[in-house]
């Protein structure tokens, strides 16, 4: 694709859902403007863009929204095919991929939030769930560099985000998942993201993360984990 593409992303800086875009368009060299939005009080432009979900992510690709950050992702490795391959050409392992995004959608990032905003019952329900997910994803990751073998990968991508909010879940869920006894694998390929100047670059300190939620679900103090 040709440098006149104009690249834009309405996001939130702590989102997930937004670093995943941010990941995927740094790993592909491609530049983009960025624009933070304010959740609280949505811009006439999010609403714009996104009238169905009023959320961000959206990607505006020469003026066109694209929404959803798994459809975002796919659509960036489809329009800018050259270099990095978020998904494998193999038609297994594409589904085999879209089978561990998904389920990190709905049995990491769903569970962490009950953490983070839930009473009781359905907060030890959610770090239940959090510790069983990673024990299956440790399993997948085992003996490999990355989710899809040696390549940094749309699972890589999606996941990535939540390397600076597991923090918040152990501190407000009163908890202790240590990667480094319990998930091993995953231990070491935090560490390898981690090293990804992608990364590197756009997740925020887990500090700061834990500190937003903190405002955000009007916490004043929590136990030390
Ligand atoms: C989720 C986006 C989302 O929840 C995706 O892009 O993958 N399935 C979507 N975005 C949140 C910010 S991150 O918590 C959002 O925009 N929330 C605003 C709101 O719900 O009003």
């Amino acid at each position: 694709m040709a440098n006149e593409d104009e690249v834009k992303v309405l996001g939130f800086w702590a989102s997930p859902y937004s670093l995943r875009v941010l990941i995927g368009l740094e790993e592909k060299g491609i530049k983009y403007e960025y624009v933070e939005q304010n959740l609280g009080s949505k811009s006439s432009l999010l609403l714009e863009m996104n009238p169905v979900h009023k959320k961000v992510p959206v990607l505006i690709h020469n003026g066109r929204p694209v929404v959803e950050s798994i459809i975002i992702l796919e659509y960036i490795d489809e329009v800018w095919s050259n270099g990095l391959a978020f998904l494998s050409s193999d038609l297994y392992d594409r589904a085999m991929a879209r089978f561990w995004v998904d389920f990190i959608d709905k049995k990491l990032i769903i569970p962490g939030l009950c953490i983070i905003k839930s009473k009781a019952e359905e907060q030890e329900e959610g770090k239940r769930q959090v510790i069983a997910s990673l024990a299956i994803l440790e399993e997948t990751l085992k003996g490999k560099d990355y989710f899809g073998g040696n390549n940094f990968g749309i699972v890589d991508i999606t996941f990535a985000p939540l390397i600076c909010w597991f923090h918040t879940y152990e501190i407000l869920g009163d908890f202790k998942i240590t990667f480094e006894n319990n998930f091993p694998s995953i231990f070491f390929w935090m560490k390898k993201c981690m090293e990804r100047e992608s990364i590197k670059k756009l997740l925020p300190q887990q500090e700061k993360v834990l500190r937003m939620v903190m405002r955000f679900t009007k916490r004043s103090s929590v136990s030390e984990a």
